[in-house]
Order: structure tokens, then C-alpha cells, then sequence
């Protein structure tokens, strides 16, 4: 059975690649929800609802054994949530960040970047400190770098733009490590640490979501570790065309549409 993963948009490709990077044996369904994109100002009433018709779906068509919710947004607004309602183990993204923030910070200073809605949930800022009390966190709302990612604008002059004028709160903030809290944004990352700096360590939740993962699989048994044909499957509610022009640069795929 495949592993499962949902975003709102094109943005899980990134914890997609990790997942498949770190297990190239795993089967993997992905299943971006473009027609509802974006979930960052929508109400966590929807977006729990739409986490679960997406959690229902690759259940019945693709039987997966766990459903990573490749989503900073969905994973603020109904990890718990679906965790309590699916039979198969539920991964987020912001525990697995935030723990890693917390480790690599030395000056106790990070910033997160994210969703309105992830920001408003205040989950990062709340799994930091439970890490450690002393940490400070900053978090900023872009989701313009959301527009940039979906049209697959990252390297332009005017993405550059818009990367340094979003991360401008940041400035006499002495961060030292910075969240990429949407799952979209490492598609971003050179343009990101251009702006921020060399010296601000930037982190990838989708690293640390895809060897949690890795764990919870081993754990019950059921990681595949043997190089067998391996299955990828990616399915958007959007515009397939415009999901393979990222997805195939990223990735090298080819997406079915569903509605
Ligand atoms: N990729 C989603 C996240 O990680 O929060 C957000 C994109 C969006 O729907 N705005």
C-alpha cells in the first residue's frame, strides 16, 4: 500500500520529494487540491472539511497506509482532527519543523514563515517553546510566496522582489534560524536565503515529516525497504497542465486530474 500525501496546491511536491528521497522503495499517492487553493485564508471549519474529503479519497481509491498532510495549513487546522478519525497514522509538518528549529537555533531567535492560517494558529510558535521556553519566535504571514510557487515563478527578478519585501519584518529581528512553514516556500529557498542572508539557517519541515514518517512505518512494520517497482501517483483538482510544469521540473512526474 502507497504512503498518502495532500497539500492544497503544488507546494507537498517538496515533502513528496524527501518522502520518495529518503524511501525509494515506498509506493506514494499525492493528491493536490489546486481548485480550493489557497487554504491559508480560508476558515479552519473548511479547511479540516477538505482535509478530509482528500484523506477519504485516497483512502477508497489508493488504500494508503498513512496520510502525511503535506500542508502547514491543514496540518494547523486538522491534524488532530484526523488523527482521532482515520485507522491509518496521521503525519503533520509543524511538530516535525518546529523540533528541528529548536535544535539548530543557538540564539534562541527564530522566525516562521507561513500562511495566514498557520500563523493565526500560533502551533509554531507554541511547539517551540514547548522545546524550550526560552526561544523567541517571530512569525510573519507571505502569502504572496504562495502565488510565486504556484505559477512557478522562483527565479525571476520580480520573485526576488516580492521574497525580500515579504521577509523585510525580519530585519533587526537577529533570527539566526528560519522556518520555511509553508510547503511551498523551499521551492523558494535560494531566493529566500538570498534575502534573509547567509547567515540565517534556513529549515525544511518536509525533511523532518518524511523521516517521521520513516519512523512511524518502521515502527508497525510496514516500511518497505527492498528496491521493488515502485508506483507514483499524483492527482490535482486543478489544471493538470499547470501542475505538470512544476511537478515535472521538480519532480519529473506526470498528473491525472480529479475532481
Ligand atoms: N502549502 C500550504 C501550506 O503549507 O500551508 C499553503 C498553501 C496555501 O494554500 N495557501
Amino acid at each position: 500500500d502507497p504512503i498518502g500525501l495532500m497539500d492544497s496546491g503544488v507546494g507537498g511536491l517538496t515533502v513528496l520529494k524527501e518522502v520518495q528521497r529518503l524511501l525509494p522503495a515506498e509506493n506514494t499517492v499525492f493528491l493536490g487540491d489546486q481548485a480550493r487553493l489557497p487554504y491559508g485564508p480560508r476558515t479552519v471549519e473548511e479547511v479540516t472539511t477538505f482535509t478530509r474529503q482528500i484523506a477519504t479519497y485516497l483512502r477508497q481509491h489508493a488504500n494508503i497506509k498513512i496520510f502525511v498532510i503535506a500542508c502547514n495549513t491543514a496540518t494547523a487546522a486538522a491534524l488532530t482532527q484526523m488523527q482521532s478519525e482515520l485507522p491509518v497514522p496521521v503525519v503533520g509538518v509543524i511538530a516535525p519543523g518546529a523540533t528541528t528549529a529548536a535544535k539548530v537555533t543557538k540564539n534562541h531567535k527564530i522566525g516562521v514563515i507561513a500562511t495566514e492560517g498557520t500563523v493565526k494558529s500560533g502551533q509554531y510558535q507554541q511547539d517551540i517553546l514547548a522545546v524550550d521556553a526560552q526561544n523567541q519566535v517571530v512569525s510573519v504571514a507571505c502569502p504572496q510566496l504562495v502565488t510565486l510557487a504556484e505559477h512557478n515563478d522562483l527565479t525571476s527578478a520580480h520573485a526576488q522582489e516580492v521574497v525580500a519585501q515579504n521577509l523585510a519584518p525580519f530585519q533587526g529581528t537577529d533570527i539566526d534560524t528560519l522556518v520555511m512553514g509553508c510547503t511551498h516556500f523551499p521551492l523558494l529557498r535560494d531566493a529566500i536565503q538570498r534575502a534573509i542572508g547567509p547567515d540565517v539557517t534556513l529549515v525544511d519541515p518536509g525533511v523532518s515529516a518524511a523521516e517521521q514518517t520513516a519512523a512511524i512505518l518502521k515502527d508497525k512494520h510496514e516500511l518497505n525497504t527492498t528496491g521493488q517497482p515502485v508506483t507514483a501517483t499524483y492527482y490535482t483538482t486543478g489544471d493538470v497542465d499547470q501542475f505538470n510544469q512544476l511537478a515535472s521540473e521538480w519532480l519529473d512526474i506526470a498528473p491525472k486530474h480529479v475532481t
